[in-house]
C-alpha cells in the first residue's frame, strides 16, 4: 500500500487517461492565470496529497522549517491510500510497528497497533491522529484537485491550478501523490450498461454490505486477493475471474501480543535503523545466499520457516538470489505452488491458481489469509478469464468470449493502477521552455534519484519512478525523500539560490543505472507486471521502480549530499539554469555561471554524476548482497565479522582453475606467515611474482587470492606466491610491513627449488596489499632481491591521503570512507606513523623501482591516490603504466564469479607479468605513460 492520492481519479466504468482528463480541465482554468509577485495565494512550498508523505510535508516544512506550506488533496480528509481503498480486507502488509512513522519517538512509543499487520480502519485512525497532533489540516485544501502545475520563468515559481480554477505559486513544489493512486478501470465493451453495482477496489470509500449477493471480482492482485478472501464469507455467490494466478504467501497476522510489542518498542531506534539497512526496510536478517548452495531439505526448511513467520519473509528474507536466477526462483515458485494444491480442495481449481507462465516476484508477491481456502467453500467460483476473456459486459453482469454468462449484482473490479508515474503525469505538469512531463516521459520516466527532473526545477517526487519507493517500506522512504528535500532547501536558502534541478547527464546515468540493476533481474520476464509499466496498455514498458535497495540508495543520496548535492545545479534564477544543468563539465554540484552568489561552486570532479559509462551493474548488487547479509561496515562488523565478510568473497568468484602445482609452504614460524605457491602448466623455470593479499591489513587470507592467484598464473604463465601475513589488530605496524618484505626474501631464496627463477621475479598486491607490495618493492631497492615486475591492484597509497574519489565515494561503493579510517586504527599505532614513508609511499624515495602498473577503478575511494602514484613514479624515472578501469569498483579484481568484467583487470595483469617477466627483459615492458 502506498501514499496519498491528490489527482487523477477516474469515475468508475470509464477510463480516462489521467493526463488528457488534467489537461482538459486545466486548459480552462489557465486562461486566466497570472504571473509574477507574490501574493496571498504565494507560498514557499506547495504539498500534493495529504498521505503519509503529506502528513510529514506540511509538518516538516512548516512546523520544522517555519515555510509556509499549502497542501492539496482531492480526498475530504487526511490518508491517502487509506482514504481511497476501504474494501473488505484492506490491510497493510508490512508489519504496522515498522510501517508507520519514525521521525517522532514519542508517536511511536504512545501508539499502540491492535494488530501485527493493521487493517485499513486503524491505519486510518493512525493517520488522522497523526493529522490532530500535528495539526496539519489547517494547512490543506481538500475536495481540492490540482489540474496543471506549470513552472513560471519570469517569477521562478510554480503556478498550480486546481480544478476550482484558483491559481497558488510557490518555490518548491513537492508531490506526495503517491504511487498508486490513478485506478485503473479497462473500458470493458457494454460496461455502461450493466445495472449493477460497479466498484472499484482503489475509489471504495464507503461501507457496502455484500451479505447475500451475487458478486464479481475481476482481478487477483493484492488488492482482489484481500478482497476476495472477506467477501467470499458473505457472499451468496462469488465469482472471481482470473486472468493471471498469482503467487500469494500468508500475511501471518495476529493480534498484537503485548509482550512482543514492548521488546519492540525497547529497542525501536535500533529497529528503526535495521529496517533502513535493508532492502525493503524490515528488520530481517535471515536471508541465505542462495536457494541452489543448499540441499534440497534445508532449502524446505528454509521456505516453511519463512511461509510460517508470514510477511515479507518469504519473499525478501529466504534466498538472495531467487529474483535473479532462474533455477533459484524455480525452487521458491515450485513450493508455492505445492502449498497451493495442499490447501485448495478440488484438484482443478488448484491448478487453474498455480501461476505456471512468470517467475515468482516478478509481480508484486500478495500476502493473504485464507484466500485459498476460500475456493473450497461452494458459493466461490473460479472463472478463467485467459483461455475464455470477459467479452462484454451486459446489463445483469459478465460475458465471456464464448458466449458464457455470469450474473451478478454488485462488480468489483480489483484492476490496479498506473503506477508511478501515472500521479505525476495526472497532474499536468509543464517544466522550462514549455517542456511537458509527458512529452520527457512518452519512452518512461526519466529521473534523477527517482525524486527530480532535468527541466523541471524545485520539483520533488516524492517515492517518484525510479526510486525505490513501492520496494522500501513506504512510511520510512517517504521520511528519507523528505529530509533530503528540506535539506536541499535549506542548502538553497543558505546560499542564496532560486533554484536547483538535475543535470542532464546525471539524470541519464540514473535512468541508466535504474534500467540495468532491472536487467539483471527476473523482473523484465514478467508479462504484465505493474512494476514495468505493463499493466496499462499503450504504457511504455520500463522499470519503474529502483532495484538496487534502499540502503545502496540512501548511500548514493548521502554522497550526492555530501558532496555539495552532485548532480544537481543550482542557480539565481531558472533561465541561468540551462546552460549549468546540459553543459558536459559541471554536474558536480554545478552553480551556473550567472548565480547571484553560491558559497558551493567546487572544481568538476569525476563522479557517477559525470562519468560515462555508469557503475557496472554487477557491482551495485554487491554491497547490497553484503548488507543482506547483516554486514553494514567494516567498523560496524568488527574484526571477526569483516574478517568473515573478507572470507565471503570466495563465495563471489568463479571456479578455481588447475594449475600445474599447488604447494602451501612457511615463511616464519607465526601461523599467518603461510605461502602458497601456484605453479603453472608447463616446462619451467618459469618467473615469479609474490602476490600480497589486500583487506585493510586487518582482513584476507591466501583462501580469498587462491582463485585469482591461479587465474594469473596459467594466464601469465608465471609462479604465483601468494602470500599472507600477520594481521591487525592482533599484531600492529610495522608486522605486515616485515611479512611482505619476508615472504618476497623467502620466494627469492627458495623459489628455485618449485620450478621457479629467482632472477625474473617481481612482487604485487591489491588494496592494502599493493601498498605493502610497494613498500616492500621499495626496501628490496636497498636490501634486494632485484625486482621486474611491480602490479598494484587498487593500491591504498597513504593512510591520510586526501582526494576527490575519497570524498566522492566515501559510501555505496564497496570500501566506504569510513571502513578506510578503520582500518587505519587497527593497524597503526598511532597517528605519527601517517607519515612512515613504509605507510605514506608518496613519501618514499621511488628511485629505481622495477617497471610497474597500476590499477584503478572509476567508483574506488583509492583510484585518485593510486593514479597520482603513478605520476610520482613517472616522475621518478619509473617505466609506470596505470590503466582505469570504467564502470569498476574496489575488489572488483577479486569477484570474478560476480562482475563478468572483472576479467578485463584480470588480462590487463597477466599481460603485464608476462611481458615485464617472461619476455624478452631486454626491451622496456611498456612505454612511460
Ligand atoms: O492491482 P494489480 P492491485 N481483464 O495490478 C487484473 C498495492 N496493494 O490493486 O495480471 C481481466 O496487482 C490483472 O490481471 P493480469 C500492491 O503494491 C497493496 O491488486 O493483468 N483482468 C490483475 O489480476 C499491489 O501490487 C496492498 O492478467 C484484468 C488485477 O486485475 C498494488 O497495490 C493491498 C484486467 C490487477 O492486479 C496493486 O494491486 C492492495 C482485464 N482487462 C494493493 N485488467 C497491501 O498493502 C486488470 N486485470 C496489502
Amino acid at each position: 500500500m502506498t501514499d496519498a492520492r491528490a489527482t487523477g481519479r477516474t469515475t468508475p466504468a470509464t477510463y480516462v487517461a489521467p493526463t488528457t482528463q488534467a489537461a482538459q480541465a486545466a486548459s480552462a482554468a489557465q486562461a486566466d492565470m497570472t504571473t509574477g509577485a507574490p501574493s496571498a495565494t504565494d507560498h514557499d512550498v506547495i504539498v500534493i496529497g495529504a498521505g503519509f508523505a503529506g502528513i510529514y510535508a506540511i509538518h516538516k516544512f512548516r512546523d520544522r522549517m517555519g515555510l509556509d506550506v499549502l497542501g492539496f488533496d482531492a480526498a475530504s480528509d487526511v490518508g491517502g491510500t487509506w482514504y481511497w481503498n476501504r474494501y473488505p480486507g484492506a490491510r497493510v502488509d508490512i508489519e504496522s510497528v515498522h510501517y508507520s512513522y519514525s521521525f517522532d519517538p514519542e508517536l511511536q512509543q504512545e501508539w499502540h497497533w491492535t494488530e501485527k499487520f493493521a487493517a485499513q480502519p486503524e491505519i486510518l485512525r493512525y493517520l488522522n491522529h497523526c493529522a490532530d497532533r500535528y495539526d496539519v489540516r489547517r494547512s490543506i485544501r481538500f475536495g481540492t484537485r490540482v489540474v496543471a502545475v506549470t513552472w513560471d520563468e519570469q517569477a521562478d515559481r510554480w503556478q498550480v491550478t486546481t480544478d476550482a480554477g484558483e491559481v497558488h505559486t510557490a518555490r518548491w513544489f513537492v508531490s506526495g501523490a503517491g504511487t498508486l493512486s490513478v485506478p485503473k478501470t479497462p473500458d470493458f465493451p457494454g460496461i455502461e450498461t450493466y445495472t449493477g453495482q460497479i466498484l472499484l477496489t482503489g475509489d471504495w470509500r464507503e461501507d457496502v454490505d455484500l451479505a447475500g449477493k451475487r458478486v464479481g471480482v475481476i482481478g487477483v492482485g493484492s488488492s482482489g486477493i484481500q478482497a476476495i478472501s472477506e467477501i467470499s464469507k458473505v457472499a451468496d455467490a462469488l465469482y472471481v475471474f482470473q486472468r493471471t494466478p498469482n503467487y500469494a504467501t500468508p500475511i501471518g497476522n495476529h493480534p498484537t501480543d503485548p509482550a512482543e510489542e514492548a521488546a519492540e518498542k525497547a529497542r525501536y531506534a535500533e529497529l528503526r535503523d535495521a529496517s533502513r539497512n535493508h532492502f525493503l526496510g524490515v528488520p530481517y536478517a535471515d536471508v541465505q545466499p542462495s536457494a541452489l548452495a543448499v540441499s534440497a531439505q534445508q532449502r524446505r526448511e528454509v521456505f516453511d520457516d519463512r511461509w510460517d513467520r508470514g510477511g515479507f519473509r518469504f519473499f525478501i528474507d529466504s534466498f538472495g538470489d531467487i529474483l535473479f536466477d532462474t533455477a533459484a526462483n524455480d525452487t521458491a515458485a515450485d513450493y508455492i505452488r505445492d502449498r497451493i494444491r495442499e490447501r485448495v480442495t478440488d484438484p482443478a481449481t488448484a491448478e487453474l491458481l498455480c501461476p505456471t507462465d512468470y517467475p515468482y516476484g516478478t509481480k508484486r508477491p500478495p500476502l493473504e489469509t485464507d484466500y485459498y481456502e476460500a475456493y473450497n467453500r461452494p458459493s466461490t467460483h473460479l472463472v478463467d478469464v485467459k483461455s475464455n476473456p470477459i467479452g462484454t459486459i451486459v446489463p445483469h453482469g459478465v460475458r465471456l468470449a464464448d458466449g458464457t454468462e455470469y450474473d451478478v449484482d454488485v462488480l468489483i473490479l480489483a484492476t490496479g493502477f498506473d503506477a508511478c508515474t501515472g500521479p505525476l503525469l495526472a497532474m499536468n505538469i509543464t517544466g522550462r521552455n514549455g517542456v511537458r512531463l509527458a512529452d520527457e516521459w512518452a519512452d518512461g520516466p526519466q529521473t534523477y534519484l527517482g525524486l527530480t527532473m532535468a527541466g523541471f526545477p524545485n520539483l520533488y517526487a516524492v517515492t517518484g519512478p525510479q526510486s525505490p519507493s513501492v520496494l522500501y517500506n513506504m512510511p520510512l522512504a517517504i521520511e528519507d525523500h523528505l529530509d533530503f528535500i528540506g535539506d536541499a532547501i535549506d542548502h538553497m536558502r543558505a546560499h542564496d539560490h532560486t533554484v536547483m534541478e538535475p543535470t542532464t547527464q546525471a539524470q541519464d546515468q540514473w535512468v541508466y543505472e535504474t534500467n540495468a540493476l532491472c536487467d539483471m533481474t527476473l523482473l523484465p520476464t514478467s508479462a504484465s507486471s505493474w512494476y514495468m509499466g505493463a499493466n496499462i496498455p499503450g504504457k511504455p514498458r520500463r522499470v519503474l521502480v529502483y532495484l538496487g535497495g534502499a540502503p545502496r540508495y540512501r548511500a548514493i543520496c548521502h554522497n550526492v549530499q555530501r558532496n555539495n548535492y552532485r548532480g544537481f545545479a543550482f542557480a539565481a534564477s531558472s533561465r541561468a539554469l540551462g546552460a549549468a544543468t546540459a553543459s558536459s563539465g559541471t554536474a558536480s554540484g554545478a552553480t551556473a555561471p550567472s548565480a547571484s552568489s553560491s558559497g558551493t561552486s567546487s572544481p568538476a570532479t569525476s563522479s557517477p554524476a559525470t562519468s560515462s559509462p555508469a557503475l557496472d551493474p554487477s557491482l551495485m548488487f554487491i554491497v547490497e548482497a553484503l548488507r543482506a547479509q547483516g554486514f553494514t561496515g567494516f567498523p560496524a562488523a568488527g574484526v571477526a565479522g569483516a574478517r568473515a565478510a573478507v572470507e565471503g568473497f570466495v563465495d563471489l568468484q568463479a571456479p578455481r582453475k588447475e594449475v600445474g602445482a599447488v604447494i602451501d609452504r612457511a615463511y616464519g614460524t607465526d601461523p599467518e606467515q603461510q605461502l602458497r605457491i601456484f605453479v603453472p602448466e608447463g616446462e619451467g623455470p618459469f618467473p615469479v611474482v609474490v602476490y600480497v593479499h589486500g583487506g585493510g591489513f586487518v582482513t584476507g587470507s591466501i583462501e580469498v587470492v587462491d582463485e585469482p592467484a591461479r587465474d594469473l598464473a596459467s594466464r601469465a604463465g608465471v609462479i604465483v606466491v601468494a602470500a599472507t601475513y600477520r594481521c591487525a589488530p592482533e599484531h600492529r605496524f610495522p608486522a605486515a610491513h616485515e611479512d611482505a618484505y619476508a615472504a618476497l626474501r623467502w620466494t627469492a631464496e627458495n623459489i628455485a627449488g618449485y620450478g621457479g627463477a629467482p632472477t625474473r621475479l617481481g612482487i604485487g598486491g591489491d588494496s592494502a596489499g599493493g601498498l605493502l607490495a610497494a613498500a616492500a618493492a621499495i626496501r628490496a631497492q636497498q636490501e634486494g632481491p632485484q625486482l621486474s615486475a611491480l602490479l598494484l591492484v587498487n593500491p591504498l597509497v597513504s593512510p591520510v591521503a586526501d582526494t576527490p574519489s575519497r570524498q566522492d565515494y566515501a559510501e555505496g561503493y564497496v570500501i566506504e570512507l569510513a571502513d578506510l579510517q578503520w582500518f587505519g586504527a587497527q593497524y597503526l599505532n598511532g597517528p605519527e606513523e601517517v607519515t612512515d614513508p613504509r605507510l605514506a609511499l608518496d613519501a618514499a624515495d621511488l628511485t629505481g623501482l622495477p617497471p610497474t602498473l597500476i590499477l584503478t577503478s572509476e567508483y574506488d575511494t583509492l583510484r585518485d591516490e593510486a593514479e597520482q602514484f603513478a605520476e610520482q613514479l613517472i616522475t621518478a624515472g619509473v617505466e609506470t603504466s596505470v590503466q582505469r578501469f570504467d564502470g569498476m569498483t574496489h575488489d572488483a579484481f577479486l569477484l570474478s564469479g560476480a562482475v563478468p568484467r572483472c576479467v578485463e583487470q584480470r588480462v590487463a595483469a597477466a599481460d603485464f607479468l608476462r611481458r615485464a617477466l617472461v619476455e624478452d627483459a631486454g626491451e622496456p615492458a611498456f612505454a612511460v605513460a
